[in-house]
């Protein structure tokens, strides 16, 4: 019997996955919520977290993996963790010289994106060689504003992370590479070379390519568990492999290995993800191109009011998941015409600095129809962000924990005109990091590893209402117009 386990650091949870190869089974999962996910500070555009917390939780989960487990015949271990955030460390992964890092919510490095690009020469510029132009959670604008700010700190620095590197160093007791999947989160890799783009590098911060772990592809043995943990937990020399971003995960972990698949994940954030095989850079500037840890390329669109957003109209209505499934089922699609910007947060997605919600075509309209709209809104903003990936997707793999809910996705199904399948709704980053780790440990080819596990729950599948798909083409028409209007004041 060979176990591989996956980890997957997100923003609310740690939570693991460990599969049987052979079986084709998970034999444990198991998650742990933060207990406070994100420091928050007098200027809203900071969000930072702790990296102390996701380092308990790695050491908390790992000892009751060793508990649930045949010991013995773990192989491997994986991992995939919420994306861009950095972690600052001295000589070994367990010094910390920035006691927190900042995170993918953080949008305060609005001036270091425009100094990054004007350096480069242009917003397209930076898009063309990193993947991206500058987004402010990227780690390059984040790494700058603290060279800025903290310059002795910086200095003292000798391993910059992101959190999934960071992770893996402690796993292996020694600071570990960066995946090529996680470092195309930087606005610093090379996304055709994949190695270190020198330009890039320099414009951030002085000697930083000094302080930046190596990149290596995704199926690399970064080390062996510390032998301090293996006596601790009774566990064998298992293999590290390099950990990844949760959206790369995410990928693998929802059977997506071929260009014309889609997956949509509803986590904290709502981010819409493919494979690639060519590096297409989005022409709007609002999507990404991420190396993909099964080959080529994906390309990914990320919005920030996902979760946080639904739970802030749920909240306003007083209501459970089963009170807002109901109003979705009670309200007509299309909502007579109503519209949401759900921007109840700084947004990614079209780029909003402050929160902006505006409704249109709701004043006076009972709770249900707010609950629609933010749904709407929601569905609508993934599909019109998205056509720059040139994909018309069959179906869909719905991910993350708003998966949980039928009545969200036969939105998403309208919208998309699309079949939905639902995975595993919490776990998929976490499965496709054991994916990961038994594909490395094995050489197995892609295909082959996403056909035993990641296959959508069964009789999952939502299909498009053909009425609803003829009035979400009007109505999505309206939406974009009405970001447009929006964003120009
Ligand atoms: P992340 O991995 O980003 O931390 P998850 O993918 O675990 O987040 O999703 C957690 C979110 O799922 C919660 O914040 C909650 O808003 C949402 N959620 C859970 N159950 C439901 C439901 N039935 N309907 C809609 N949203 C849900
Ligand atoms: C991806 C992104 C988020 C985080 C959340 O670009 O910013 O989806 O990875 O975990």
């Amino acid at each position: 019997m060979s176990l591989y386990a996956g980890f997957d650091c997100s923003t609310q949870s740690l939570s693991v996955a460990v599969i049987d190869a052979a079986r084709g089974t998970v034999v444990f999962r198991d998650s742990l919520p933060f207990a406070e996910p994100f420091l928050t500070s007098p200027d809203p555009a900071v969000v930072h977290a702790s990296p102390r917390v996701w380092a308990a939780a790695l050491e908390t989960m790992l000892a009751r993996v060793a508990a649930n487990i045949d010991r013995a015949a773990l192989r491997a271990i994986s991992g995939a963790a919420q994306q861009h955030g950095s972690v600052y460390c001295g000589r070994g992964p367990d010094v910390l010289t920035r006691e927190t890092s900042p995170i993918w919510m953080d949008s305060s490095t609005g001036r270091e994106c425009a100094e990054l690009e004007a350096a480069l020469g242009g917003a397209v510029a930076m898009a063309q060689l990193t993947g991206s132009r500058a987004f402010p959670r990227f780690t390059g604008p984040q790494i700058r504003r603290f060279w800025r700010e903290d310059p002795d700190a910086y200095a003292r620095t000798v391993r910059i992370h992101l959190v999934s590197s960071f992770l893996a160093s402690l796993l292996a007791g020694e600071h570990a590479p960066i995946d090529h999947a996680d470092g195309s989160g930087m606005n610093l890799m090379d996304i055709r070379t994949r190695e270190w783009a020198s330009a890039a590098v320099q414009a951030t911060a002085p000697d930083l390519r000094d302080k930046l772990p190596a990149l290596v592809p995704s199926s690399t043995v970064v080390g062996t568990l510390r032998p301090a943990w293996q006596q601790r937990l009774d566990l064998p020399p298992v293999r590290i492999m390099a950990w990844s971003g949760d959206n790369p995960s995410s990928m693998v972990g929802t059977g997506l290995v071929r260009e014309g698949q889609l997956a949509i994940s509803l986590g904290t954030s709502d981010t819409i993800f493919g494979p690639m095989q060519e590096p297409r850079v989005s022409g709007d500037g609002s999507g990404h191109v991420f190396a993909s840890p099964a080959g080529a390329y994906m390309g990914i669109t990320v919005f920030r009011n996902g979760s946080l957003a639904r739970e802030r109209v749920r909240a306003e209505c007083g209501w459970t998941w089963d009170t807002f499934s109901a109003a979705l089922r009670q309200t007509p699609a299309g909502n007579g015409g109503a519209l949401m910007l759900p921007w109840f947060e700084p947004e990614i997605t079209p780029p909003v600095s402050r929160p902006a919600v505006v409704r249109v075509g709701l004043e006076g309209a009972p709770p249900a129809r707010h609950a629609r709209a933010v749904i709407e809104a929601q569905m609508m903003a993934l599909a019109g962000h998205s056509t720059w990936m040139g994909v018309t997707p069959q179906a869909i793999h719905a991910t993350g924990g708003a998966a949980a809910n039928p009545e969200i996705l036969q939105v998403m199904a309208d919208v998309f005109a699309a079949s939905v399948y639902r995975f595993d709704a919490t776990g998929s980053a976490a499965l496709g990091a054991a994916l990961r780790a038994w594909q490395a440990d094995t050489g197995r080819d892609w295909p082959a590893v996403v056909r035993t596990f990641a296959a959508p729950v069964p009789a999952s599948e939502i299909r498009p209402n053909p009425e609803h798909v003829k009035t979400y083409r009007t109505l999505q028409e309206r939406y974009m117009r009405l970001e447009i209007a929006a964003l120009a004041g």
